[in-house]
Protein backbone atom coordinates (compact mmCIF):
# COMPACT_ATOMS: atom_id res chain seq x y z
CA UNK A 1 0.00 0.00 0.00
CA UNK A 2 1.59 3.65 -1.32
CA UNK A 3 0.79 6.17 1.03
CA UNK A 4 0.86 9.75 -0.45
CA UNK A 5 -0.45 13.20 0.82
CA UNK A 6 -3.71 14.08 -1.22
CA UNK A 7 -4.92 17.26 -1.42
CA UNK A 8 -8.66 17.34 -1.58
CA UNK A 9 -9.52 21.22 -3.26
CA UNK A 10 -13.12 22.46 -2.99
CA UNK A 11 -14.03 23.85 -6.13
CA UNK A 12 -15.10 27.44 -5.79
CA UNK A 13 -18.79 27.29 -6.26
CA UNK A 14 -21.03 29.89 -8.12
CA UNK A 15 -22.87 31.11 -5.84
CA UNK A 16 -19.38 32.64 -4.41
CA UNK A 17 -19.87 36.19 -2.82
CA UNK A 18 -19.34 38.43 -0.02
CA UNK A 19 -21.77 38.25 2.38
CA UNK A 20 -19.43 39.63 5.62
CA UNK A 21 -20.68 36.54 7.72
CA UNK A 22 -17.98 35.71 9.69
CA UNK A 23 -17.06 37.79 12.90
CA UNK A 24 -13.35 37.66 13.38
CA UNK A 25 -12.25 37.23 9.87
CA UNK A 26 -11.15 40.28 9.19
CA UNK A 27 -10.68 40.25 5.22
CA UNK A 28 -14.33 38.79 5.17
CA UNK A 29 -15.59 41.87 6.90
CA UNK A 30 -13.42 44.45 4.98
CA UNK A 31 -15.19 43.26 1.60
CA UNK A 32 -18.93 42.29 2.73
CA UNK A 33 -21.15 43.87 0.54
CA UNK A 34 -18.84 43.96 -2.60
CA UNK A 35 -19.56 42.46 -6.15
CA UNK A 36 -17.90 38.68 -6.36
CA UNK A 37 -16.41 37.04 -9.38
CA UNK A 38 -17.07 33.45 -9.43
CA UNK A 39 -15.95 32.22 -12.11
CA UNK A 40 -12.51 33.65 -11.91
CA UNK A 41 -12.46 32.24 -8.25
CA UNK A 42 -13.08 28.90 -9.53
CA UNK A 43 -10.40 29.00 -12.25
CA UNK A 44 -8.13 30.44 -9.63
CA UNK A 45 -8.95 27.69 -7.69
CA UNK A 46 -8.19 25.29 -10.43
CA UNK A 47 -5.09 26.82 -11.37
CA UNK A 48 -3.50 26.22 -7.56
CA UNK A 49 -4.35 22.73 -8.21
CA UNK A 50 -2.89 22.47 -11.39
CA UNK A 51 -0.05 24.19 -10.35
CA UNK A 52 0.51 21.32 -7.35
CA UNK A 53 0.14 18.79 -10.04
CA UNK A 54 3.14 20.30 -11.68
CA UNK A 55 4.86 19.98 -8.97
CA UNK A 56 4.31 16.19 -9.03
CA UNK A 57 1.65 16.22 -5.76
CA UNK A 58 -1.40 14.06 -5.97
CA UNK A 59 -4.74 16.16 -6.22
CA UNK A 60 -8.24 15.37 -5.50
CA UNK A 61 -11.37 17.99 -4.85
CA UNK A 62 -14.43 17.92 -3.59
CA UNK A 63 -17.65 19.40 -5.35
CA UNK A 64 -19.46 22.49 -4.25
CA UNK A 65 -22.69 21.78 -2.29
CA UNK A 66 -26.48 22.72 -2.95
CA UNK A 67 -26.72 26.26 -2.82
CA UNK A 68 -29.03 28.29 -1.78
CA UNK A 69 -30.06 25.75 0.53
CA UNK A 70 -34.01 26.60 1.06
CA UNK A 71 -34.55 23.46 2.83
CA UNK A 72 -32.98 25.49 5.79
CA UNK A 73 -33.87 28.56 5.37
CA UNK A 74 -37.77 27.73 5.45
CA UNK A 75 -36.96 25.23 8.68
CA UNK A 76 -35.22 28.46 10.16
CA UNK A 77 -38.08 30.74 10.27
CA UNK A 78 -41.33 31.46 7.96
CA UNK A 79 -40.45 35.14 7.17
CA UNK A 80 -36.77 34.30 6.39
CA UNK A 81 -37.10 36.39 2.80
CA UNK A 82 -37.00 39.20 4.85
CA UNK A 83 -33.48 38.53 6.85
CA UNK A 84 -30.43 39.47 4.79
CA UNK A 85 -27.87 37.25 6.59
CA UNK A 86 -30.06 33.98 6.67
CA UNK A 87 -30.58 34.32 3.31
CA UNK A 88 -26.67 35.38 2.16
CA UNK A 89 -26.07 32.19 4.74
CA UNK A 90 -28.13 29.83 2.81
CA UNK A 91 -26.24 31.18 -0.46
CA UNK A 92 -22.93 31.17 1.28
CA UNK A 93 -20.14 28.76 -1.40
CA UNK A 94 -18.40 28.63 1.88
CA UNK A 95 -17.55 24.81 1.28
CA UNK A 96 -14.73 25.49 -0.90
CA UNK A 97 -12.67 26.38 2.45
CA UNK A 98 -12.33 22.28 2.70
CA UNK A 99 -9.42 22.42 5.39
CA UNK A 100 -12.65 23.16 7.42
CA UNK A 101 -14.84 19.66 6.02
CA UNK A 102 -13.46 17.45 8.55
CA UNK A 103 -10.50 16.12 10.90
CA UNK A 104 -8.26 14.02 9.11
CA UNK A 105 -6.04 11.31 11.23
CA UNK A 106 -4.52 8.74 8.72
CA UNK A 107 -3.72 5.39 9.05
CA UNK A 108 -0.20 5.17 10.22
CA UNK A 109 -1.87 6.98 13.72
CA UNK A 110 -4.55 5.14 14.34
CA UNK A 111 -4.94 1.76 16.85
CA UNK A 112 -7.11 0.19 14.12
CA UNK A 113 -4.73 1.03 11.21
CA UNK A 114 -7.85 3.53 9.24
CA UNK A 115 -7.73 6.71 8.31
CA UNK A 116 -10.39 8.16 10.32
CA UNK A 117 -11.79 11.44 9.27
CA UNK A 118 -14.72 13.08 11.52
CA UNK A 119 -16.91 15.95 8.97
CA UNK A 120 -16.44 19.60 11.25
CA UNK A 121 -19.85 20.67 12.93
CA UNK A 122 -18.83 24.24 12.01
CA UNK A 123 -21.77 25.36 14.92
CA UNK A 124 -20.27 28.60 15.31
CA UNK A 125 -21.07 30.82 12.18
CA UNK A 126 -24.78 29.96 11.11
CA UNK A 127 -23.92 29.83 7.40
CA UNK A 128 -21.53 27.34 8.14
CA UNK A 129 -23.27 25.13 10.47
CA UNK A 130 -25.42 23.65 7.56
CA UNK A 131 -22.70 22.33 6.14
CA UNK A 132 -21.91 18.97 7.27
CA UNK A 133 -24.87 16.64 6.01
CA UNK A 134 -23.56 17.92 2.89
CA UNK A 135 -19.93 17.10 3.19
CA UNK A 136 -20.57 14.32 5.41
CA UNK A 137 -22.43 12.63 2.14
CA UNK A 138 -19.53 13.32 -0.13
CA UNK A 139 -17.31 12.36 2.63
CA UNK A 140 -19.07 8.51 2.65
CA UNK A 141 -18.46 8.61 -0.84
CA UNK A 142 -15.10 9.95 -1.18
CA UNK A 143 -13.76 7.36 1.42
CA UNK A 144 -16.87 4.51 0.53
CA UNK A 145 -13.92 2.13 0.61
CA UNK A 146 -14.40 0.56 4.88
CA UNK A 147 -10.64 -1.61 4.81
CA UNK A 148 -8.97 2.09 4.20
CA UNK A 149 -11.51 4.87 5.86
CA UNK A 150 -13.99 5.31 8.67
CA UNK A 151 -15.83 8.47 8.64
CA UNK A 152 -17.86 9.56 11.19
CA UNK A 153 -20.91 12.08 12.17
CA UNK A 154 -19.76 15.69 13.62
CA UNK A 155 -19.22 16.05 17.38
CA UNK A 156 -22.09 17.17 19.49
CA UNK A 157 -22.94 20.64 18.59
CA UNK A 158 -22.58 22.41 21.76
CA UNK A 159 -18.84 21.85 21.17
CA UNK A 160 -17.57 23.92 18.06
CA UNK A 161 -15.44 21.81 15.39
CA UNK A 162 -14.03 23.42 12.72
CA UNK A 163 -11.96 20.67 11.21
CA UNK A 164 -8.38 20.13 10.09
CA UNK A 165 -7.86 24.12 10.04
CA UNK A 166 -6.88 23.85 13.90
CA UNK A 167 -5.59 20.28 13.07
CA UNK A 168 -1.70 19.67 12.43
CA UNK A 169 0.22 16.60 12.23
CA UNK A 170 4.09 16.17 12.59
CA UNK A 171 6.30 12.67 11.58
CA UNK A 172 9.17 12.29 10.13
CA UNK A 173 7.56 11.27 6.73
CA UNK A 174 3.77 11.60 5.91
CA UNK A 175 3.36 7.23 6.00
CA UNK A 176 5.25 6.97 9.17
CA UNK A 177 3.45 7.23 12.93
CA UNK A 178 3.06 11.04 13.61
CA UNK A 179 2.34 13.32 16.90
CA UNK A 180 -1.38 15.32 15.99
CA UNK A 181 -1.67 18.92 17.58
CA UNK A 182 -4.94 19.85 17.95
CA UNK A 183 -5.29 23.51 18.33
CA UNK A 184 -8.42 25.02 20.48
CA UNK A 185 -9.77 28.77 21.62
CA UNK A 186 -10.88 29.70 24.87
CA UNK A 187 -13.92 31.74 24.63
CA UNK A 188 -14.52 35.48 26.32
CA UNK A 189 -12.20 37.07 23.94
CA UNK A 190 -13.26 39.99 21.37
CA UNK A 191 -14.27 37.48 18.59
CA UNK A 192 -15.77 34.03 18.89
CA UNK A 193 -13.49 30.97 19.55
CA UNK A 194 -14.57 28.78 16.93
CA UNK A 195 -12.84 25.20 17.85
CA UNK A 196 -13.65 24.09 21.17
CA UNK A 197 -10.64 21.97 23.50
CA UNK A 198 -13.72 19.34 24.29
CA UNK A 199 -14.41 18.90 20.60
CA UNK A 200 -10.80 17.76 19.74
CA UNK A 201 -10.80 16.08 22.86
CA UNK A 202 -13.77 14.02 21.65
CA UNK A 203 -12.58 13.63 17.86
CA UNK A 204 -8.89 12.68 19.08
CA UNK A 205 -10.69 9.73 20.92
CA UNK A 206 -13.13 8.52 18.02
CA UNK A 207 -9.95 8.75 15.87
CA UNK A 208 -8.54 6.03 18.21
CA UNK A 209 -5.40 8.19 18.60
CA UNK A 210 -2.14 6.96 20.97
CA UNK A 211 -3.00 9.38 23.95
CA UNK A 212 0.81 9.61 24.11
CA UNK A 213 0.91 10.83 20.20
CA UNK A 214 -1.34 13.93 20.97
CA UNK A 215 -1.06 16.94 22.39
CA UNK A 216 -4.28 19.41 22.71
CA UNK A 217 -2.57 23.50 22.29
CA UNK A 218 -4.17 26.58 23.30
CA UNK A 219 -4.51 29.40 20.51
CA UNK A 220 -3.19 32.72 21.72
CA UNK A 221 -5.83 34.83 22.64
CA UNK A 222 -3.53 37.25 21.31
CA UNK A 223 -4.14 36.14 18.00
CA UNK A 224 -7.80 35.64 17.86
CA UNK A 225 -8.12 38.86 18.69
CA UNK A 226 -6.14 39.92 15.93
CA UNK A 227 -7.89 38.20 13.47
CA UNK A 228 -6.58 34.46 13.37
CA UNK A 229 -10.20 32.98 13.56
CA UNK A 230 -8.62 29.81 12.82
CA UNK A 231 -5.06 28.56 13.48
CA UNK A 232 -3.63 27.77 10.35
CA UNK A 233 -3.69 31.90 9.43
CA UNK A 234 -0.94 31.55 11.70
CA UNK A 235 0.57 28.46 11.60
CA UNK A 236 0.97 24.73 9.13
CA UNK A 237 2.97 22.26 9.84
CA UNK A 238 4.40 19.30 6.95
CA UNK A 239 6.20 16.00 7.97
CA UNK A 240 8.74 17.00 10.54
CA UNK A 241 8.64 20.84 10.12
CA UNK A 242 6.41 23.43 12.21
CA UNK A 243 6.23 26.99 10.34
CA UNK A 244 4.47 29.11 12.88
CA UNK A 245 4.21 32.92 13.70
CA UNK A 246 5.84 33.54 17.32
CA UNK A 247 2.49 34.68 19.02
CA UNK A 248 0.39 31.44 17.35
CA UNK A 249 0.38 29.90 21.22
CA UNK A 250 -0.38 30.48 23.94
CA UNK A 251 2.15 29.53 25.36
CA UNK A 252 4.53 28.51 23.00
CA UNK A 253 7.77 27.62 24.84
CA UNK A 254 5.56 24.43 26.53
CA UNK A 255 4.53 23.81 23.21
CA UNK A 256 7.96 23.53 21.21
CA UNK A 257 8.90 21.74 24.04
CA UNK A 258 5.67 19.60 24.12
CA UNK A 259 6.60 18.56 20.38
CA UNK A 260 10.62 18.20 21.03
CA UNK A 261 9.52 15.64 23.59
CA UNK A 262 6.67 13.43 21.62
CA UNK A 263 7.92 14.11 18.33
CA UNK A 264 12.01 13.90 18.39
CA UNK A 265 11.98 14.52 14.43
CA UNK A 266 10.80 18.01 14.63
CA UNK A 267 11.87 21.37 13.86
CA UNK A 268 10.34 24.69 14.59
CA UNK A 269 10.44 27.64 12.11
CA UNK A 270 9.19 30.42 14.19
CA UNK A 271 8.59 33.90 12.75
CA UNK A 272 9.56 36.59 15.12
CA UNK A 273 7.18 39.16 15.49
CA UNK A 274 9.87 41.63 14.91
CA UNK A 275 10.11 40.24 11.65
CA UNK A 276 6.46 40.13 10.73
CA UNK A 277 4.02 41.07 12.90
CA UNK A 278 1.10 39.37 13.94
CA UNK A 279 -1.27 42.24 11.75
CA UNK A 280 0.97 41.41 8.62
CA UNK A 281 0.91 37.56 9.01
CA UNK A 282 -2.93 38.02 9.17
CA UNK A 283 -3.07 40.45 6.24
CA UNK A 284 -0.88 38.81 3.90
CA UNK A 285 -1.88 35.24 5.19
CA UNK A 286 1.92 33.84 4.98
CA UNK A 287 1.00 31.00 7.09
CA UNK A 288 -2.00 29.97 5.36
CA UNK A 289 0.38 28.52 3.08
CA UNK A 290 0.33 25.17 1.24
CA UNK A 291 3.62 23.31 3.41
CA UNK A 292 4.57 20.22 0.70
CA UNK A 293 6.83 17.50 0.49
CA UNK A 294 7.01 16.60 -3.79
CA UNK A 295 8.39 14.18 -4.73
CA UNK A 296 12.04 15.88 -5.00
CA UNK A 297 11.77 16.23 -1.81
CA UNK A 298 12.24 20.11 -1.81
CA UNK A 299 9.52 21.38 1.12
CA UNK A 300 7.84 23.72 -0.44
CA UNK A 301 5.55 26.96 1.31
CA UNK A 302 2.68 27.55 -1.22
CA UNK A 303 2.15 30.90 -0.46
CA UNK A 304 -0.90 33.79 -2.00
CA UNK A 305 -0.05 36.50 -4.10
CA UNK A 306 -0.38 38.54 -1.21
CA UNK A 307 2.87 38.00 0.48
CA UNK A 308 5.12 39.36 -2.34
CA UNK A 309 2.99 42.87 -2.17
CA UNK A 310 4.10 42.69 1.74
CA UNK A 311 7.98 44.38 2.12
CA UNK A 312 8.41 42.51 5.82
CA UNK A 313 6.87 39.18 4.64
CA UNK A 314 8.46 38.97 1.34
CA UNK A 315 12.02 40.00 2.58
CA UNK A 316 11.32 37.72 5.71
CA UNK A 317 10.78 34.55 2.65
CA UNK A 318 14.07 35.62 1.26
CA UNK A 319 16.38 35.23 4.40
CA UNK A 320 14.85 32.11 4.91
CA UNK A 321 15.42 30.50 1.54
CA UNK A 322 19.39 32.01 1.77
CA UNK A 323 19.54 30.07 4.88
CA UNK A 324 19.84 26.47 5.88
CA UNK A 325 16.12 26.01 6.78
CA UNK A 326 14.06 22.62 5.67
CA UNK A 327 11.74 24.80 3.32
CA UNK A 328 13.83 25.08 0.29
CA UNK A 329 11.37 26.77 -1.92
CA UNK A 330 8.72 29.59 -2.01
CA UNK A 331 5.48 29.43 -4.66
CA UNK A 332 3.16 31.44 -5.17
CA UNK A 333 -0.77 31.63 -6.67
CA UNK A 334 -2.83 33.93 -7.19
CA UNK A 335 -6.48 32.95 -4.79
CA UNK A 336 -7.17 36.01 -4.53
CA UNK A 337 -11.53 36.02 -4.66
CA UNK A 338 -11.08 33.50 -1.98
CA UNK A 339 -8.33 35.54 -0.06
CA UNK A 340 -11.63 38.28 0.08
CA UNK A 341 -13.21 36.54 2.07
CA UNK A 342 -10.53 35.07 3.93
CA UNK A 343 -9.54 31.74 2.56
CA UNK A 344 -5.87 31.23 1.38
CA UNK A 345 -4.31 28.17 -0.41
CA UNK A 346 -4.61 26.28 3.10
CA UNK A 347 -8.25 26.77 3.81
CA UNK A 348 -8.48 25.91 0.15
CA UNK A 349 -7.84 22.13 0.85
CA UNK A 350 -8.02 19.29 3.33
CA UNK A 351 -4.82 16.83 3.17
CA UNK A 352 -5.52 13.54 3.45
CA UNK A 353 -2.96 10.48 3.97
CA UNK A 354 -3.73 7.52 1.81
CA UNK A 355 -3.65 5.48 -0.65
CA UNK A 356 -4.91 6.81 -3.84
CA UNK A 357 -6.07 3.92 -5.21
CA UNK A 358 -8.29 3.35 -2.28
CA UNK A 359 -10.33 6.52 -2.84
CA UNK A 360 -12.92 7.17 -5.38
CA UNK A 361 -11.48 7.95 -8.74
CA UNK A 362 -14.04 10.39 -9.75
CA UNK A 363 -12.91 12.88 -6.93
CA UNK A 364 -9.04 13.04 -8.09
CA UNK A 365 -7.95 15.28 -10.64
CA UNK A 366 -5.74 14.63 -13.76
CA UNK A 367 -4.79 17.34 -16.42
CA UNK A 368 -7.69 16.34 -19.02
CA UNK A 369 -10.31 16.29 -16.12
CA UNK A 370 -9.02 19.97 -15.24
CA UNK A 371 -9.29 21.26 -19.21
CA UNK A 372 -12.76 20.00 -19.46
CA UNK A 373 -13.39 21.65 -15.78
CA UNK A 374 -12.01 24.84 -16.68
CA UNK A 375 -13.99 24.35 -19.97
CA UNK A 376 -17.28 23.92 -18.14
CA UNK A 377 -17.08 26.55 -15.52
CA UNK A 378 -15.95 29.08 -18.23
CA UNK A 379 -19.52 28.26 -19.67
CA UNK A 380 -21.59 28.11 -16.74
CA UNK A 381 -20.38 29.77 -13.34
CA UNK A 382 -21.90 33.62 -13.14
CA UNK A 383 -19.24 36.21 -14.00
CA UNK A 384 -19.62 38.21 -11.12
CA UNK A 385 -22.53 38.79 -8.63
CA UNK A 386 -23.56 41.94 -7.58
CA UNK A 387 -25.22 42.14 -3.73
CA UNK A 388 -28.43 42.59 -4.72
CA UNK A 389 -28.74 39.31 -6.74
CA UNK A 390 -28.39 37.50 -3.29
CA UNK A 391 -31.78 35.68 -3.00
CA UNK A 392 -33.00 36.39 -6.95
CA UNK A 393 -34.49 33.00 -8.55
CA UNK A 394 -33.32 33.58 -11.72
CA UNK A 395 -29.49 33.68 -10.01
CA UNK A 396 -30.66 30.37 -8.23
CA UNK A 397 -31.58 28.87 -11.25
CA UNK A 398 -28.28 29.31 -12.81
CA UNK A 399 -26.37 28.34 -9.79
CA UNK A 400 -28.08 25.03 -9.40
CA UNK A 401 -27.84 24.39 -13.52
CA UNK A 402 -24.13 24.88 -13.07
CA UNK A 403 -23.60 22.88 -10.29
CA UNK A 404 -26.25 20.29 -12.27
CA UNK A 405 -23.82 20.39 -15.41
CA UNK A 406 -20.50 19.54 -13.13
CA UNK A 407 -21.59 16.56 -11.81
CA UNK A 408 -22.72 15.53 -15.36
CA UNK A 409 -19.44 15.90 -16.62
CA UNK A 410 -17.78 14.21 -13.20
CA UNK A 411 -20.37 11.50 -13.57
CA UNK A 412 -20.91 11.99 -9.85
CA UNK A 413 -25.19 11.39 -10.02
CA UNK A 414 -25.09 10.71 -6.07
CA UNK A 415 -24.77 14.19 -5.19
CA UNK A 416 -27.27 15.72 -7.40
O1 LIG B 1 -15.19 30.38 7.86
N1 LIG B 1 -15.07 32.78 5.30
C1 LIG B 1 -14.55 31.54 5.88
C2 LIG B 1 -13.08 31.39 5.62
C3 LIG B 1 -12.57 30.05 6.04
C4 LIG B 1 -11.08 29.95 6.00
N2 LIG B 1 -10.66 28.63 6.36
C5 LIG B 1 -9.56 28.35 7.07
N3 LIG B 1 -8.91 29.27 7.73
N4 LIG B 1 -9.17 27.12 7.12
C6 LIG B 1 -14.85 31.47 7.38
O2 LIG B 1 -14.72 32.49 8.06
C7 LIG B 1 -16.86 34.32 4.67
C8 LIG B 1 -18.18 34.23 3.93
C9 LIG B 1 -18.87 35.55 3.78
O3 LIG B 1 -18.73 36.41 4.64
O4 LIG B 1 -19.63 35.72 2.79
C10 LIG B 1 -16.40 32.97 5.21
O5 LIG B 1 -17.20 32.14 5.53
Amino acid sequence: MALHEINFDGIVGPSHNYAGLSLGNLAATRNAGGTSYPRAAALQGLAKMRANMTLGLTQGFFVPLPRPNCAWLDELAADASTNRALIAGAWSASSMWTANAATVSPSPDTADGRCHLTVANLVTMPHRSHEWPDTLKQLRLVFADAAHFAVHPPVPPTFGDEGAANHMRLAPSHHEAGLEVFVYGRPGGRFPARQHEEASRIVARRHRLDPERVIFVEQAPEAIAAGAFHNDVVAVANESVLFTHERAFAEPAATYAAIAEKCPAAQVVEVPASAVSLDEAIRSYLFNAQLVTPPDREMTLVVPSECRESAPVWDWLQSMLAGNGPIRRVQVVDVRQSMANGGGPACLRLRVVADPAAVDPRFLLSEAKADKMEALIRAHWPEQIDPGDIGSDGLAAAIRQARAALLDLLEIPELA
